[in-house]
């Protein structure tokens, strides 16, 4: 089975978990190890557009996604953000929640990772990051699967 992500149809070999409303992806690009997605199931472009029951499933999927990336990627905190719309950096059109494992002195500044993320996944940004193969994000998925 896939799932929709924007116009990407994701392999649920790369999703690690799946909760009555939402989804959660490990990341093609990721600014730091453990940067991973969490999703409504429905494809929703906007923060507003969500309903109270999708929200209340989304967040309480952050929160138990936050804790084991924190612990599996041996961060000591998390920063949790939501680019919503063009203009704050979203590139996907799918309402998602970014979750990155922090550990002191992962970014000269604390706040640069806030640049790195949105424009991380822009063409022709940042010629040292790669998008991963299929390959190395379904092994990071089936170790994250195995918490759930
Ligand atoms: W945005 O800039 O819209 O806030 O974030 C989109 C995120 O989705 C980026 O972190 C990008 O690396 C990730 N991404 C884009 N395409 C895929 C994909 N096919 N599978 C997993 N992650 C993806």
């Amino acid at each position: 089975m896939s799932l929709l992500f924007g116009k990407h149809l994701i392999k649920s070999t790369i999703s690690f978990l799946k909760t009555e409303l939402s989804f959660a992806i490990v990341n093609r690009k990721p600014v730091v190890p453990g940067h991973v997605l969490v999703c409504p199931l429905r494809p929703a472009k906007r923060f507003r557009d969500l309903f109270p029951e999708e929200i209340n499933d989304l967040f309480n999927t952050v929160q138990r996604v936050s804790n084991v990336v924190e612990t599996h990627f041996g961060g000591t905190s998390i920063t949790i953000s939501i680019q919503d719309g063009p203009e704050a950096g979203q590139t996907v059109h799918h309402v998602h929640v970014h979750i990155l494992p922090r550990r002191a002195g992962d970014f000269e500044r604390n706040d640069n990772v806030y640049e790195l993320l949105q424009y991380h996944d822009k063409e022709g940004q940042d010629s040292q990051m790669k998008w991963r193969s299929e390959e190395e994000m379904e092994i990071e998925a089936a170790e994250l699967r195995k918490y759930f």
